[in-house]
């Protein structure tokens, strides 16, 4: 029996997920810039990221004005509802910014510290993902799964790279060690798409060290709806320390390797 509660968050997501993901892609400016940098010189903003964080919360506050809120660009308000929403508004922005497709709107919905909603819209893709806590995961509406596991050696790994020369070095040893051990290695540029690409049976297994709450929160939920493992070290939750997703089998395996090859430390 599904919850009043989970129903309207789940609701507004996918309903500004869908309008951010259409503004972001039709009205893309064709000179679109670096408007500032974060981290390092390769960690950018565009306008379109401040632009579609500004639609999301807007949109947001309008119908639930007590909600919390967290987003990359800046959003930040403890509310008093017990709701917070975690909004990467392009998650992707490199990919964005270069006019490659793989992109996405992440937006998940805490209530009492527990993700219990998430939706990732991919527009390029011209696809949808969503799941609610205990709901199941689901791609345009229909349920998806992990894929059946392989042998770690036909296992195909998707990861990801942070901002800072020092970490970059350190994440290339681990691929390193890890290409020969695998099927192959996937750098998309979207850690919400990755996870739901492990979620629809895409990809066999994800790992990455350095993501931000709005990165994967709602892509981890649709990742454990569909039936992967998510964790980071062993035992421990996904965190910026490092967050692994994949099927229940392949993880059993790759998280203790990951821990071997240090994914977890620069
Ligand atoms: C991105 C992540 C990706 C990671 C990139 C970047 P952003 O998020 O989704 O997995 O490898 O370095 O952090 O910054 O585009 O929202």
């Amino acid at each position: 029996m599904s919850d009043p509660l989970h129903d309207e968050l789940l609701g507004l997501a996918l309903d500004i997920a869908r309008d951010a993901g259409t503004m972001l892609r039709e009205r893309r400016p064709a000179d679109l810039s670096v408007a500032a940098t974060k981290t390092s010189p390769i960690d950018v903003v565009t306008e379109m990221d401040i632009a579609a964080e500004e639609l999301i919360t807007s949109y947001l506050r309008k119908h639930r004005p007590e909600d919390g809120f967290l987003g990359e660009e800046g959003a930040d308000v403890e509310g008093s509802s017990g709701v917070r929403w975690v909004i990467d508004p392009i998650d992707g922005t490199v990919n964005y910014l270069y006019d490659l497709p793989s992109w996405s709107v992440s937006i998940a919905a805490e209530y009492r510290g527990e993700t219990v909603v998430g939706v990732v819209a991919a527009p390029m893709r011209e696809e949808v993902y969503h799941a609610v806590l205990g709901g199941g995961a689901h791609r345009n509406g229909v349920p998806v799964r992990c894929r059946p596991a392989p042998p770690l050696s036909q296992a195909l790994v998707g990861t990801g790279f942070g901002y800072l020369a020092e970490r970059r070095a350190a994440q290339a040893e681990v691929v390193r060690a890890l290409l020969p051990r695998v099927r192959d290695i996937r750098r998309g540029g979207s850690a919400a798409i990755d996870l739901c690409d492990v979620a629809c049976g895409r990809l066999d297994a994800y790992y990455e060290r350095g993501l931000n709450p709005w990165d994967m929160a709602a892509g981890d939920l649709i990742a454990r709806e569909a039936g992967a493992l998510t964790g980071g070290r062993p035992g421990l939750t996904p965190s910026t320390e490092l967050t692994v997703a994949a099927s229940p089998e392949v993880f059993g395996v790759l998280q203790p390797l990951l821990e071997e090859l240090g994914a977890w430390h620069d």
